[in-house]
């Protein structure tokens, strides 16, 4: 049998062992052990029951998505699902970890399934552009009900045990040793000769829904409205609805037709590609063997909505934070906003109010500065000044102690500056957190000069555990997301100047599959934060300018690029700023135009990868990969198109390269002039993807 099956019995029940680390995903080599084992198990006179158990971290996790694009090679997943169902001896699947897809399928197709506490159960697929393919859009409705089956396959997020065996989706909780368990639980079924149920031949659950087509579509709807240009909820939804409208045979085939297309689809590959670069992302060779420093305490400077979110993510992962504010009024609103969003997330059922004291409990305020003396990471995240950082940290430099990372969350400024102005530079790093701090997933990790890869190992660690996807970049002004995004944000302005509205623009984006527009977004984070950033620089922005110039600062002052109705968020399109842009065009003489949806988009991102470009030829990214995991993360890009440089290798770059010249000639804007990366790679022929080989 493969290495990676093992078979033994434990008197008349066969315990088959499955051990493919990291994860037991479901490759070729596990699939052929698996169907020997079952054989083997099958005909054996001696063997009552089948129990099937995973060894390591868990239970399988799914198909092996690395060979997704691969020529299929037999037995498949349906191969291992038919021998399980063909067993006339009960089979059990005993659970522990996150079994998940092909995972969790095999064990839908098991006759009794079994895990211990604490394990997550769920179909991800549609998180990889997918939808289960395996059987699971009908053996599951057929479990727990069509509207909770529904909720698993089109959300992806896993149900714990507990939720598993109230949906009927396992058969017990076990306790203990988990082999020994479910082999006690094999005995008892053998002993008391229950007859194995398949889940394919359950109806019971979906009986009700027969006949109610219309329900189900109804039911279906908001999940297919907030595909936002996703192909896998539409193929979800109609693999689902064959459960009730088809028999199962039919219903199987047409999942399967559904998942292959969409395997072979472009979207998949990008959600798969942002899979991996995601997990790449936190890979850096050179960090090889470099203990991070054992955090059991940390301190946030600045109890704003940045520091609030920051001490949240800290109190999230059992961590106690200490916050220092400068005053007592600045600490209470503070910490009243963070109390607020607990409460508010209880309110909302999605923290238990019990869980909510216990956070809330690990996060002290004072004013007092010497309190960070026992921290062994201090994240600085005060108002965006240079002068007023430097003493922060000149401050923190004499109190933190020996050996603590000393972070600052700023979002552009000069790290390397920072750490000249304090005695143990390399303990300064930067941990960009993006807001709500608490919500968003990225944390850019900005390598300074002097940064010790010590110091850089405690920040990704640190990153890890208060569950944020941490990428490191190098210093230049904005890093790399906002370096990018700043360069989307003045390309953006000239459309305006042009011709477009911000409706035009932002409507191109959100088609596109952004959750907002540039402009949008803007008036959401405020225009006044970018004026005064602007204004700092010696930069401008015409528009935004004018728009601030004239007290418009966007949702908080009910006016920006949108107008918004007292309470609302809902931007309106407005008449005065259409004539503010107008008057704008006129002055500069610029005749007024139209910007078709396909050039707003391509003059948008082709200026951002080409500002990509540059970031990778000055070692600023490491790799493309990572720019597309800042921007899926961080900004909003679209993961099923896999992040802006996967997106342009699917464009091609040559296309961009004539594209980005051609918008230069017309412009005359400098920032469009080609990077030569970009040049290179499209005259080579090659793809940014040829950089990470
Ligand atoms: N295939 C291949 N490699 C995988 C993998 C998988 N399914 N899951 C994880 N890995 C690798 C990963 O790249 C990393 O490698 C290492 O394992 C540890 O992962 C037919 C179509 C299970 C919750 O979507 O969500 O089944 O970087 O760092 O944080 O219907 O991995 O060390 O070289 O993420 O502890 C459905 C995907 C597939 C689950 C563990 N399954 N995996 O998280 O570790 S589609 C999934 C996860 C499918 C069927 C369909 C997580 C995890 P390396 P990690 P972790």
């Amino acid at each position: 049998m493969s290495h990676l099956v093992s078979l033994r019995n434990d008197g008349d029940i066969a315990v088959v062992t499955i051990d493919n680390p990291p994860v037991n995903a479901l490759s070729h080599a596990l699939r052929a052990g698996l169907v020997e084992a079952l054989s083997r198990a099958r005909a054996d006179a001696g063997t009552a029951a089948i129990v099937i158990v995973c060894a390591g971290r868990t239970f399988i996790a799914g198909a092996d998505i690395s060979e997704f694009g691969k020529p299929a090679r037999e037995p498949t997943t349906l191969d291992v699902i038919s021998a399980i169902e063909a067993s006339e001896k009960p089979v059990i699947a005993a659970m522990h970890g996150t079994p998940l897809g092909g995972g969790l399928e095999v064990a839908l197709a098991c006759h009794f399934r079994v895990a211990v506490p604490g394990t997550r159960l769920g179909l991800p697929e549609i998180k990889l552009g997918l939808i289960p393919g395996a059987g699971g859009t009908q053996r599951l409705p057929r479990l727990i009900g069509l509207d909770k089956a529904m909720a698993m396959v089109l959300s992806g997020d896993p149900i714990p045990a507990t939720e598993a065996l109230t949906a009927g989706l396992i058969d017990a909780i076990v306790e203990g040793d988990l082999t020994a368990a479910a082999v006690a639980f094999a005995r008892g079924i053998v002993a008391r000769g229950q007859a194995p149920v398949l889940a394919r031949n359950r109806d019971d659950k979906l009986a009700p829904w027969r006949g109610e087509v219309e329900k189900f579509d109804d039911d279906a709807a908001p999940y297919a409205k907030r595909a936002r240009g996703r192909d896998a909820p539409a193929a979800a939804i109609a693999a689902l609805r064959g459960a009730i409208t088809l028999p199962i045979e039919e219903a199987l085939a047409r999942e399967r037709a559904l998942f292959l297309d969409l395997v072979a689809g472009e979207q998949s590959k990008a959600q798969r590609h942002i899979f991996f670069a995601e997990r790449e992302a936190a890979k850096l060779p050179k960090l090889a063997g470099v203990k991070p420093h054992d955090i059991q305490r940390a301190a946030v400077i600045g109890a704003g909505t940045m520091g609030g979110g920051i001490a949240m993510c800290f109190a999230n992962a059992g961590l106690p934070v200490r916050v220092i504010e400068a005053n007592d009024e600045a600490l209470a609103r503070g910490l009243d906003a963070v109390a607020k969003n607990y409460r508010s997330a209880a309110a909302r059922g999605s923290l238990a109010a019990d869980e909510v004291e216990a956070r809330l409990a690990r996060i002290a305020g004072t004013t007092d500065l010497a309190a960070v003396a026992d921290a062994e990471i201090v994240i600085e995240a005060v108002f965006e000044d240079m002068s007023i950082k430097q003493q922060v940290f000149g401050a923190l430099d004499r109190i933190a102690k020996s050996g603590a990372v000393l972070a600052t969350n700023t979002s552009y400024l000069d790290i390397d500056a920072l750490a000249r102005g304090v005695a143990r530079p390399d303990a300064v790093i930067g941990m960009h957190f993006f807001s709500p701090a608490n919500v968003m997933r990225l944390l850019e990790v900005v390598r300074g000069a002097a940064t010790s890869p010590a110091t850089l190992a405690t920040a990704l660690a640190v990153g890890r555990r208060i569950g944020k996807i941490p990428v490191v970049v190098g210093v230049c002004h904005g890093f790399v997301g906002n370096r990018m995004h700043r360069v989307r944000g003045v390309e953006a302005e000239r459309l305006l100047l042009e011709g477009a509205l911000p409706a035009d623009v932002d409507a191109a984006l959100t088609d596109f599959g952004f959750p907002m527009g540039p402009f949008a977004a803007a008036d959401l984070a405020g225009l006044d934060v970018g004026w005064r950033m602007r204004k700092a620089q010696g930069l401008n922005a015409p528009i935004a300018d004018l728009l601030c110039e004239s007290g418009r600062f966007g949702q908080k002052t009910g006016r920006g690029f949108y107008l918004y109705a007292p309470g609302s968020r809902t931007p309106q399109p407005d008449p005065e700023v259409a004539r503010l842009i107008a008057a704008e065009m006129a002055r500069r003489g610029a005749a007024p135009g139209a910007v078709g949806k396909d050039e707003i988009v391509e003059r948008l991102l082709f200026a951002m990868i080409n500002e990509g470009a540059r970031i990778l030829a000055e070692g600023i990214a490491r790799r493309p990969g990572d720019i597309d995991v800042i921007w899926v993360y961080g900004y909003g890009f679209p993961a099923h198109r896999g992040g802006p440089m996967h997106y342009a290798d699917s464009v091609g770059l040559a296309r961009i390269r004539d594209r980005l010249t051609e918008f230069a000639r017309r412009t005359g804007d400098e920032s469009l002039r080609l990077a030569p990366l970009l040049q290179k790679l499209a005259a080579d022929g090659n793809g940014f993807a040829s950089l990470s080989t």
